[in-house]
């Protein structure tokens, strides 16, 4: 497996998850040496490059995030076939650059942009969010993104726009999962205005400092915090800003499963399963899921007065 490593990159230095949380100084916080992991990982590390120059961001969770191995093996993306190991073994060659994100619809100023043009649009920060799965499985991950609000704002979203319209690549030649019809593709996902404009909604373009690998949505993907993990499209080539809620590639597969806002909610079962509780990957006991995946703080006045049973 071989990813191109960006040109701005000079491929001086490989990090690992161990220097890593040295870096982060994880060992004094969490007064021990089992956080560093396993060893081995360098296969893994060695195909994405270091982001330099990131500083923190808020919200740092006390929960430890999780193996590096395991963000990186465990996937669903299903371009690149169902199974949770398949991403990492069959999405490794996907040409991530050049790589274009083309912004349009209701807005003043429409652009295409070239993925270096988008890293110099705001400084990167590390964020280090829970994740949840809507199958009930959870990971802490280390992103390095920044807030999907700069790139909105730059384009200068006209009043008449209310929701946010992502679509990702859908490249048959690269993506063999294509070949099934199991999602309308191109996977498409959808937030409203002020969901996508809120400052915890960030594209992500690495994870423990370096690049994003393929399997998790490199070069440039969505990361939404409270809602459902299926929210955050992978590897994205197209952002719209339209007046009517879009359609989602989940909601019309399954639309009585998987509704628009798809936030985490412990008291709205999934029609096959309870939502009440969740594994954290590397974890052997379940543990509580809570509202808004914990960020209800910061998110809950987003929906004041909505049903969140009707509108699951
Ligand atoms: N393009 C695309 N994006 C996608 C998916 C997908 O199948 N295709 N799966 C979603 C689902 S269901 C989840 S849980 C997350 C998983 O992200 P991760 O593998 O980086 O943890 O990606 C989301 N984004
Ligand atoms: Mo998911």
């Amino acid at each position: 497996m071989l990813i191109q490593r960006p040109q701005d990159i000079a491929p001086s230095e490989i990090t690992t998850e161990a220097l890593y949380h040295g870096r982060r100084s994880f060992i004094q916080r969490a007064g021990s040496l089992a956080l560093l992991g396993s060893s081995g990982l360098l296969a893994d590390t060695a195909l994405a490059a270091p982001l330099t120059g990131f500083r923190p961001g808020a919200p740092l969770p006390a929960d430890k995030p999780t193996r590096l191995k395991d963000i990186t093996s465990y996937n669903n993306y299903y371009e690149f076939g169902l199974d949770k190991d398949e991403p990492a073994r069959t999405a490794g060659a996907l040409k991530t650059r050049p790589w274009t994100v083309t912004v349009e619809g209701l807005c003043n100023k429409p652009r295409s942009f070239a993925l270096d043009d988008l890293l110099k649009l705001a400084p990167l920060e590390e964020r280090i969010y829970r994740m949840r799965c809507v199958e009930g499985w959870s990971m802490v991950i280390p992103w390095v993104g920044f807030p999907l609000s700069s790139l909105l704002k730059l384009v200068e979203p006209q009043g008449s726009a209310k929701f946010v319209a992502f679509s990702t690549l859908a490249d048959r030649a690269q993506m063999p999962g294509l070949q099934r019809p199991v999602l309308n593709w191109p996977y498409t996902e959808g937030l409203r205005l002020d969901e996508a404009l809120h400052p915890l909604t960030i594209l992500a373009v690495g994870l423990y400092g370096e690049t994003l690998l393929p399997q998790n949505g490199a070069p440039i993907r969505l990361v939404v915090p409270w809602k459902y993990g299926f929210k955050g499209a992978k590897s994205i080539v197209r952002i719209r800003l339209i007046e009517a809620m879009p359609a989602t590639a989940w909601n019309t597969a399954a639309p009585q499963e998987y509704g628009f806002y798809s936030n985490v909610n412990p008291d709205v079962d999934h029609p096959r399963w309870s939502q009440a509780t969740e594994r954290r990957i590397g974890e052997f006991s379940k543990r509580k899921t809570l509202p808004f995946n914990g960020y209800a703080e910061q998110v809950a006045a987003l929906y004041t007065g909505m049903d969140l049973k009707k509108h699951f």
